[in-house]
Protein backbone atom coordinates (compact mmCIF):
# COMPACT_ATOMS: atom_id res chain seq x y z
CA UNK A 1 0.00 0.00 0.00
CA UNK A 2 1.46 3.33 -0.54
CA UNK A 3 2.15 5.68 1.71
CA UNK A 4 -0.02 8.81 1.48
CA UNK A 5 2.32 11.91 1.74
CA UNK A 6 1.00 13.56 -1.23
CA UNK A 7 -0.56 16.18 0.57
CA UNK A 8 2.58 16.20 2.75
CA UNK A 9 4.97 16.95 -0.05
CA UNK A 10 3.15 20.10 -1.07
CA UNK A 11 4.18 22.15 1.78
CA UNK A 12 7.50 20.32 0.41
CA UNK A 13 9.75 23.18 2.13
CA UNK A 14 12.38 25.05 0.92
CA UNK A 15 14.78 26.24 3.49
CA UNK A 16 13.00 29.31 5.17
CA UNK A 17 16.27 31.44 5.95
CA UNK A 18 16.97 31.59 2.54
CA UNK A 19 15.12 35.06 2.58
CA UNK A 20 16.23 36.24 6.00
CA UNK A 21 17.63 39.10 3.94
CA UNK A 22 14.31 40.66 3.61
CA UNK A 23 13.84 41.80 6.97
CA UNK A 24 13.09 45.15 7.49
CA UNK A 25 15.35 46.45 10.57
CA UNK A 26 13.34 49.82 10.14
CA UNK A 27 10.25 48.11 11.62
CA UNK A 28 12.24 47.47 14.77
CA UNK A 29 10.87 51.18 15.73
CA UNK A 30 7.30 50.44 15.95
CA UNK A 31 6.22 48.80 18.73
CA UNK A 32 3.46 46.23 17.88
CA UNK A 33 -0.13 47.17 17.65
CA UNK A 34 -1.46 47.36 21.26
CA UNK A 35 -4.69 46.04 21.38
CA UNK A 36 -6.40 43.52 24.91
CA UNK A 37 -4.10 42.04 27.01
CA UNK A 38 -0.84 43.11 24.60
CA UNK A 39 -2.15 46.92 25.40
CA UNK A 40 -1.96 46.11 29.25
CA UNK A 41 1.57 44.93 29.30
CA UNK A 42 2.48 47.87 27.18
CA UNK A 43 1.34 50.00 29.43
CA UNK A 44 3.41 47.66 32.36
CA UNK A 45 6.80 48.40 30.21
CA UNK A 46 5.99 51.92 29.77
CA UNK A 47 5.24 52.37 33.53
CA UNK A 48 8.64 50.34 34.66
CA UNK A 49 10.95 51.87 32.31
CA UNK A 50 9.56 54.96 30.09
CA UNK A 51 8.08 55.04 26.66
CA UNK A 52 11.47 55.95 24.87
CA UNK A 53 12.65 52.45 23.96
CA UNK A 54 13.15 50.32 21.17
CA UNK A 55 11.28 47.05 20.69
CA UNK A 56 14.07 43.96 19.24
CA UNK A 57 12.77 41.25 17.36
CA UNK A 58 14.56 37.94 16.66
CA UNK A 59 15.48 37.81 13.50
CA UNK A 60 15.51 34.08 13.48
CA UNK A 61 13.72 31.07 14.64
CA UNK A 62 9.99 30.35 15.29
CA UNK A 63 9.21 33.48 17.69
CA UNK A 64 9.96 36.85 15.65
CA UNK A 65 8.08 39.33 18.16
CA UNK A 66 9.73 41.80 20.66
CA UNK A 67 6.78 40.68 23.10
CA UNK A 68 6.35 36.92 23.37
CA UNK A 69 3.74 34.79 25.24
CA UNK A 70 4.65 31.59 26.66
CA UNK A 71 3.96 29.73 29.75
CA UNK A 72 7.00 29.60 31.52
CA UNK A 73 5.95 28.55 34.99
CA UNK A 74 3.61 25.98 34.15
CA UNK A 75 0.38 27.09 35.83
CA UNK A 76 -1.51 27.09 32.30
CA UNK A 77 -1.52 30.67 31.73
CA UNK A 78 0.87 32.72 28.99
CA UNK A 79 3.61 34.76 30.71
CA UNK A 80 4.52 37.77 28.94
CA UNK A 81 8.72 38.51 27.83
CA UNK A 82 9.58 41.74 26.08
CA UNK A 83 12.60 42.14 24.62
CA UNK A 84 13.67 46.18 24.27
CA UNK A 85 16.34 48.60 24.49
CA UNK A 86 16.32 51.62 26.22
CA UNK A 87 16.63 54.62 24.03
CA UNK A 88 19.56 56.73 26.67
CA UNK A 89 21.31 53.61 27.36
CA UNK A 90 22.38 53.39 23.41
CA UNK A 91 23.63 49.74 23.96
CA UNK A 92 22.30 46.45 25.31
CA UNK A 93 18.92 45.06 25.68
CA UNK A 94 16.62 44.63 28.59
CA UNK A 95 14.69 41.41 29.04
CA UNK A 96 11.68 41.62 30.86
CA UNK A 97 9.37 38.57 32.08
CA UNK A 98 5.91 39.44 33.07
CA UNK A 99 3.38 36.81 34.69
CA UNK A 100 -0.51 37.41 35.36
CA UNK A 101 -1.56 37.54 38.63
CA UNK A 102 -5.07 38.55 39.68
CA UNK A 103 -5.76 39.25 36.21
CA UNK A 104 -2.57 42.10 35.93
CA UNK A 105 0.65 41.67 34.42
CA UNK A 106 3.35 42.49 37.26
CA UNK A 107 7.39 42.13 36.10
CA UNK A 108 8.59 39.21 38.28
CA UNK A 109 11.89 39.23 36.23
CA UNK A 110 14.17 42.22 34.64
CA UNK A 111 17.41 41.66 32.76
CA UNK A 112 20.06 43.88 30.94
CA UNK A 113 22.21 42.16 28.57
CA UNK A 114 25.12 43.28 26.79
CA UNK A 115 24.00 42.50 23.63
CA UNK A 116 21.89 44.60 21.30
CA UNK A 117 20.13 42.53 18.94
CA UNK A 118 17.95 38.97 19.29
CA UNK A 119 18.77 36.04 17.15
CA UNK A 120 16.50 33.62 18.61
CA UNK A 121 14.67 32.61 21.17
CA UNK A 122 13.50 29.51 22.24
CA UNK A 123 11.97 27.46 25.19
CA UNK A 124 12.75 24.09 26.62
CA UNK A 125 13.01 22.23 30.19
CA UNK A 126 16.06 22.34 31.15
CA UNK A 127 15.50 21.16 34.66
CA UNK A 128 12.96 18.36 34.44
CA UNK A 129 10.83 20.73 36.40
CA UNK A 130 8.50 20.95 33.99
CA UNK A 131 8.49 24.34 33.69
CA UNK A 132 9.65 25.87 29.88
CA UNK A 133 12.52 27.49 30.46
CA UNK A 134 13.65 30.47 28.26
CA UNK A 135 16.58 30.56 25.55
CA UNK A 136 18.15 33.19 24.83
CA UNK A 137 20.28 33.48 21.61
CA UNK A 138 21.86 37.18 20.94
CA UNK A 139 23.75 38.08 17.78
CA UNK A 140 27.05 39.20 17.49
CA UNK A 141 28.67 41.22 14.46
CA UNK A 142 32.13 40.46 15.11
CA UNK A 143 33.32 36.57 14.26
CA UNK A 144 33.23 35.22 18.21
CA UNK A 145 30.24 33.94 17.32
CA UNK A 146 26.27 34.51 19.21
CA UNK A 147 25.74 34.11 23.00
CA UNK A 148 23.27 33.00 24.55
CA UNK A 149 21.28 33.17 28.12
CA UNK A 150 19.32 31.35 29.97
CA UNK A 151 16.29 32.37 32.29
CA UNK A 152 15.73 29.89 34.98
CA UNK A 153 13.47 29.87 37.77
CA UNK A 154 15.05 29.13 41.32
CA UNK A 155 14.28 30.69 44.79
CA UNK A 156 11.11 32.36 43.60
CA UNK A 157 12.94 34.33 41.37
CA UNK A 158 14.36 34.06 37.73
CA UNK A 159 17.89 34.41 37.40
CA UNK A 160 20.28 34.73 33.86
CA UNK A 161 22.84 32.39 33.16
CA UNK A 162 25.16 33.17 30.54
CA UNK A 163 27.21 30.73 28.54
CA UNK A 164 30.48 30.75 27.76
CA UNK A 165 30.14 28.95 24.85
CA UNK A 166 29.03 30.94 21.46
CA UNK A 167 27.25 29.04 19.16
CA UNK A 168 26.02 29.48 15.10
CA UNK A 169 22.52 27.95 15.80
CA UNK A 170 21.36 26.07 18.91
CA UNK A 171 18.53 23.93 19.34
CA UNK A 172 16.89 22.25 22.56
CA UNK A 173 15.67 18.63 23.31
CA UNK A 174 16.00 16.10 25.69
CA UNK A 175 18.99 13.90 23.62
CA UNK A 176 19.76 11.67 26.48
CA UNK A 177 15.97 10.14 27.21
CA UNK A 178 16.33 11.60 30.90
CA UNK A 179 13.03 13.86 30.15
CA UNK A 180 15.03 17.05 30.79
CA UNK A 181 15.98 19.31 28.07
CA UNK A 182 19.75 19.23 26.69
CA UNK A 183 21.19 22.73 24.17
CA UNK A 184 23.08 21.26 21.49
CA UNK A 185 24.96 24.18 20.17
CA UNK A 186 26.53 23.71 16.53
CA UNK A 187 29.27 26.39 15.54
CA UNK A 188 30.65 26.99 12.25
CA UNK A 189 34.45 26.45 11.42
CA UNK A 190 36.08 30.14 12.61
CA UNK A 191 38.76 30.87 9.51
CA UNK A 192 39.94 34.20 11.57
CA UNK A 193 41.28 32.30 14.57
CA UNK A 194 41.98 29.15 12.96
CA UNK A 195 45.34 30.81 11.41
CA UNK A 196 46.31 31.86 14.86
CA UNK A 197 48.50 30.42 16.84
CA UNK A 198 47.19 31.13 20.21
CA UNK A 199 43.63 29.78 19.66
CA UNK A 200 42.50 26.51 20.65
CA UNK A 201 42.20 24.57 17.27
CA UNK A 202 38.98 22.33 18.83
CA UNK A 203 37.00 25.44 18.71
CA UNK A 204 38.00 26.76 15.41
CA UNK A 205 36.86 24.14 13.47
CA UNK A 206 33.12 23.30 12.86
CA UNK A 207 31.33 21.22 16.27
CA UNK A 208 28.41 20.67 17.79
CA UNK A 209 28.43 20.27 21.87
CA UNK A 210 25.41 19.00 24.09
CA UNK A 211 25.00 21.56 27.27
CA UNK A 212 23.43 20.01 30.06
CA UNK A 213 22.14 21.66 33.22
CA UNK A 214 24.08 20.63 36.24
CA UNK A 215 21.62 20.89 39.59
CA UNK A 216 24.79 19.83 41.51
CA UNK A 217 27.25 23.02 40.61
CA UNK A 218 23.61 25.21 39.27
CA UNK A 219 25.40 25.81 36.13
CA UNK A 220 25.76 24.16 32.65
CA UNK A 221 27.75 21.64 31.45
CA UNK A 222 29.04 20.50 28.02
CA UNK A 223 28.67 16.81 28.07
CA UNK A 224 29.45 16.03 24.79
CA UNK A 225 31.13 17.25 21.14
CA UNK A 226 31.57 16.00 18.09
CA UNK A 227 33.30 17.46 14.54
CA UNK A 228 30.97 18.97 12.01
CA UNK A 229 31.76 19.51 8.38
CA UNK A 230 34.03 22.67 8.42
CA UNK A 231 32.90 23.66 4.40
CA UNK A 232 29.73 24.55 5.91
CA UNK A 233 29.05 28.30 5.27
CA UNK A 234 25.42 28.56 6.97
CA UNK A 235 23.45 26.27 8.91
CA UNK A 236 20.00 26.15 7.74
CA UNK A 237 17.18 24.23 9.30
CA UNK A 238 17.99 22.29 12.29
CA UNK A 239 15.37 19.85 13.64
CA UNK A 240 15.07 17.67 16.93
CA UNK A 241 13.22 14.67 16.62
CA UNK A 242 12.98 10.73 16.34
CA UNK A 243 16.12 10.42 13.68
CA UNK A 244 14.09 6.28 13.78
CA UNK A 245 12.51 4.16 15.76
CA UNK A 246 14.50 4.48 18.69
CA UNK A 247 17.03 7.19 18.25
CA UNK A 248 16.13 11.16 18.52
CA UNK A 249 18.86 13.28 17.40
CA UNK A 250 18.85 17.15 15.56
CA UNK A 251 19.05 16.64 11.60
CA UNK A 252 20.84 19.67 10.34
CA UNK A 253 20.48 21.05 6.29
CA UNK A 254 23.12 23.29 6.01
CA UNK A 255 24.49 25.33 3.17
CA UNK A 256 27.96 24.82 1.49
CA UNK A 257 29.49 26.61 -0.72
CA UNK A 258 27.50 27.26 -4.07
CA UNK A 259 24.67 27.75 -2.29
CA UNK A 260 24.67 23.16 -2.37
CA UNK A 261 22.99 21.89 0.94
CA UNK A 262 23.73 18.95 2.78
CA UNK A 263 22.34 16.99 5.91
CA UNK A 264 24.33 15.71 9.36
CA UNK A 265 22.88 14.28 12.46
CA UNK A 266 24.01 15.06 15.89
CA UNK A 267 22.48 12.93 18.39
CA UNK A 268 23.46 11.04 21.66
CA UNK A 269 25.30 7.73 21.94
CA UNK A 270 23.42 6.20 25.12
CA UNK A 271 25.34 3.15 25.23
CA UNK A 272 28.97 5.02 24.47
CA UNK A 273 27.91 7.98 26.63
CA UNK A 274 29.05 10.44 24.05
CA UNK A 275 28.29 12.84 21.45
CA UNK A 276 28.05 11.36 17.62
CA UNK A 277 27.91 12.72 14.07
CA UNK A 278 28.38 9.58 11.95
CA UNK A 279 27.59 11.58 8.90
CA UNK A 280 30.46 13.35 9.50
CA UNK A 281 33.12 13.15 5.98
CA UNK A 282 30.50 11.48 4.65
CA UNK A 283 28.53 14.77 3.57
CA UNK A 284 28.46 14.10 -0.25
CA UNK A 285 26.02 11.34 -0.02
CA UNK A 286 23.26 14.41 1.35
CA UNK A 287 25.33 17.14 -1.33
CA UNK A 288 22.26 18.35 -3.18
CA UNK A 289 22.08 21.41 -5.64
CA UNK A 290 18.58 22.04 -4.28
CA UNK A 291 17.58 23.72 -0.95
CA UNK A 292 14.80 21.33 0.15
CA UNK A 293 14.96 20.59 3.77
CA UNK A 294 14.65 17.12 6.11
CA UNK A 295 11.37 16.95 7.10
CA UNK A 296 8.64 14.43 8.22
CA UNK A 297 6.97 13.84 5.13
CA UNK A 298 5.47 11.02 5.30
CA UNK A 299 4.05 11.59 8.87
CA UNK A 300 5.11 8.63 10.75
CA UNK A 301 7.21 11.10 13.38
CA UNK A 302 10.39 10.31 11.94
CA UNK A 303 12.23 12.91 10.23
CA UNK A 304 13.48 11.80 6.31
CA UNK A 305 16.74 13.50 4.94
CA UNK A 306 16.16 14.23 0.90
CA UNK A 307 19.34 12.72 -1.01
CA UNK A 308 19.88 13.96 -5.06
CA UNK A 309 20.39 10.98 -6.88
CA UNK A 310 23.85 11.26 -7.55
CA UNK A 311 23.73 9.70 -11.39
CA UNK A 312 21.21 12.04 -12.05
CA UNK A 313 23.24 14.81 -10.32
CA UNK A 314 26.77 13.83 -11.58
CA UNK A 315 25.61 13.91 -15.54
CA UNK A 316 22.81 15.89 -16.43
CA UNK A 317 21.29 19.42 -15.58
CA UNK A 318 20.38 20.28 -11.81
CA UNK A 319 16.83 21.55 -13.21
CA UNK A 320 15.32 18.00 -13.00
CA UNK A 321 15.99 15.31 -10.56
CA UNK A 322 15.52 12.64 -8.44
CA UNK A 323 15.14 13.28 -5.35
CA UNK A 324 14.79 10.35 -2.32
CA UNK A 325 13.72 10.81 1.07
CA UNK A 326 15.42 8.39 3.25
CA UNK A 327 15.43 7.24 6.89
CA UNK A 328 19.06 6.54 8.92
CA UNK A 329 19.09 3.06 10.73
CA UNK A 330 21.61 4.61 13.18
CA UNK A 331 22.19 1.21 14.72
CA UNK A 332 23.31 -0.36 11.45
CA UNK A 333 24.69 3.02 9.70
CA UNK A 334 22.37 2.47 6.56
CA UNK A 335 19.82 4.34 4.94
CA UNK A 336 16.26 3.22 3.70
CA UNK A 337 14.28 5.01 1.09
CA UNK A 338 11.05 5.96 2.23
CA UNK A 339 9.76 7.97 -0.40
CA UNK A 340 11.27 9.24 -3.78
CA UNK A 341 10.00 12.23 -6.11
CA UNK A 342 11.01 13.65 -9.68
CA UNK A 343 11.32 17.60 -9.18
CA UNK A 344 11.61 20.16 -11.83
CA UNK A 345 12.78 23.36 -10.54
CA UNK A 346 11.99 25.60 -13.53
CA UNK A 347 8.08 24.90 -14.14
CA UNK A 348 7.81 24.09 -10.59
CA UNK A 349 6.37 20.46 -10.56
CA UNK A 350 6.89 16.86 -8.38
CA UNK A 351 6.21 13.33 -9.89
CA UNK A 352 6.13 10.88 -7.07
CA UNK A 353 8.45 8.21 -8.79
CA UNK A 354 6.02 4.80 -8.54
CA UNK A 355 7.19 1.60 -7.24
CA UNK A 356 7.53 -0.25 -10.41
CA UNK A 357 10.28 2.61 -11.10
CA UNK A 358 12.30 2.06 -8.19
CA UNK A 359 14.83 -0.49 -7.55
CA UNK A 360 15.28 -1.85 -4.35
CA UNK A 361 15.00 -0.12 -1.00
CA UNK A 362 18.23 1.79 -1.03
CA UNK A 363 17.14 4.93 -3.28
CA UNK A 364 18.21 3.03 -6.65
CA UNK A 365 16.22 3.39 -9.81
CA UNK A 366 15.06 1.70 -12.91
CA UNK A 367 14.56 5.17 -14.77
CA UNK A 368 17.07 8.02 -15.56
CA UNK A 369 15.42 11.50 -15.83
CA UNK A 370 16.54 13.69 -18.78
CA UNK A 371 15.90 17.28 -19.13
CA UNK A 372 15.64 20.10 -21.84
CA UNK A 373 13.96 23.00 -22.66
CA UNK A 374 10.66 22.42 -20.58
CA UNK A 375 10.40 18.45 -21.48
CA UNK A 376 11.35 15.65 -18.81
CA UNK A 377 12.09 12.79 -20.08
CA UNK A 378 11.42 9.60 -18.27
CA UNK A 379 13.62 7.00 -19.96
CA UNK A 380 14.71 3.36 -18.72
CA UNK A 381 18.02 3.23 -17.17
CA UNK A 382 20.35 0.65 -19.08
CA UNK A 383 24.46 -0.34 -18.76
CA UNK A 384 25.96 -0.16 -21.92
CA UNK A 385 30.04 -0.73 -21.82
CA UNK A 386 30.12 -0.15 -18.23
CA UNK A 387 28.37 3.53 -18.23
CA UNK A 388 24.50 4.26 -16.97
CA UNK A 389 23.02 5.54 -20.28
CA UNK A 390 19.13 6.08 -21.45
CA UNK A 391 17.40 3.28 -22.78
CA UNK A 392 13.76 3.58 -24.23
CA UNK A 393 11.94 6.75 -23.42
CA UNK A 394 8.73 5.68 -20.63
CA UNK A 395 6.64 8.86 -20.12
CA UNK A 396 8.02 12.78 -21.09
CA UNK A 397 6.70 15.62 -19.28
CA UNK A 398 5.94 18.78 -21.36
CA UNK A 399 5.50 22.76 -20.69
CA UNK A 400 3.90 24.22 -23.52
CA UNK A 401 2.01 27.39 -24.16
CA UNK A 402 -1.79 27.36 -24.54
CA UNK A 403 -0.95 28.24 -28.64
CA UNK A 404 1.17 25.14 -28.71
CA UNK A 405 -1.33 22.85 -27.10
CA UNK A 406 -3.70 23.97 -29.96
CA UNK A 407 -1.42 23.02 -32.47
CA UNK A 408 -0.54 18.87 -30.54
CA UNK A 409 -1.21 16.37 -32.84
CA UNK A 410 -4.35 15.16 -32.05
CA UNK A 411 -3.80 11.92 -32.72
CA UNK A 412 -0.57 11.22 -29.71
CA UNK A 413 -2.40 10.65 -26.56
CA UNK A 414 -1.51 13.60 -24.70
CA UNK A 415 -2.65 13.83 -21.04
CA UNK A 416 -3.23 17.04 -19.66
CA UNK A 417 -1.87 17.41 -16.48
CA UNK A 418 -2.58 21.00 -15.58
CA UNK A 419 -3.08 24.63 -16.61
CA UNK A 420 -0.89 27.34 -14.97
CA UNK A 421 -1.12 30.49 -16.76
CA UNK A 422 -0.22 30.93 -20.10
CA UNK A 423 1.66 26.89 -19.04
CA UNK A 424 0.21 23.44 -19.53
CA UNK A 425 1.74 20.48 -18.41
CA UNK A 426 1.46 17.71 -20.70
CA UNK A 427 2.31 14.03 -20.29
CA UNK A 428 2.55 11.46 -22.88
CA UNK A 429 3.03 7.53 -22.40
CA UNK A 430 6.24 7.20 -24.44
CA UNK A 431 6.06 3.38 -25.01
CA UNK A 432 2.84 1.64 -23.59
CA UNK A 433 4.74 -1.88 -23.94
CA UNK A 434 7.65 -1.13 -21.65
CA UNK A 435 7.80 -2.72 -18.62
CA UNK A 436 8.39 0.30 -16.78
CA UNK A 437 4.98 1.46 -18.44
CA UNK A 438 2.58 3.48 -15.93
CA UNK A 439 -1.17 3.90 -16.71
CA UNK A 440 -2.59 7.50 -17.48
CA UNK A 441 -4.33 7.59 -14.16
CA UNK A 442 -1.24 6.94 -11.92
CA UNK A 443 0.19 9.69 -14.16
CA UNK A 444 -2.14 11.99 -12.86
CA UNK A 445 -2.55 10.42 -9.36
CA UNK A 446 1.74 11.33 -9.41
CA UNK A 447 1.99 14.38 -10.76
CA UNK A 448 2.00 18.04 -8.75
CA UNK A 449 2.61 21.67 -9.00
CA UNK A 450 4.10 23.04 -5.75
CA1 LIG B 1 2.31 30.60 33.29
CA1 LIG C 1 17.90 15.02 28.55
CA1 LIG D 1 8.65 10.46 8.42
Amino acid sequence: MRKLFLPLILSLLLLPGCALSSFETGSLMHPPRATGEMAKIQDLITKEVGADIIFKYPLNGDYRSAIIMHDIDNDGEDEAIAIYQVVSEQTGSHVMIMDKINGEFVKVGDFLDQSSDVDKVSFADLRGDGRDDLILGWNSYNNSGKTMTTYLYENNEYVAMKFRETYSDFVAGDFDGDSKSEILALSLSRTDTLNSQSANIEDSVANAKLIKFNEDIFNFDVIGSSMMDSKVIKYGSIKFGQINSYQVGAVIDSIVAGSAMETEIVYWDNSKNRLVSPLFNKYTTFLRNSLVISDDINSDGMIEIPVMDQEQYGSHRNDAYILSFVRYETEKDQFYNIESLIKEDINSYIFIVPEIWKDGENGEYKILVLFNNDVVRICKKEQSEGKIVAGEEIIRISVISKQELKDLNKNDENIILNQDGDKVYVAKISNKESTLAISEQEIRKDFRLI
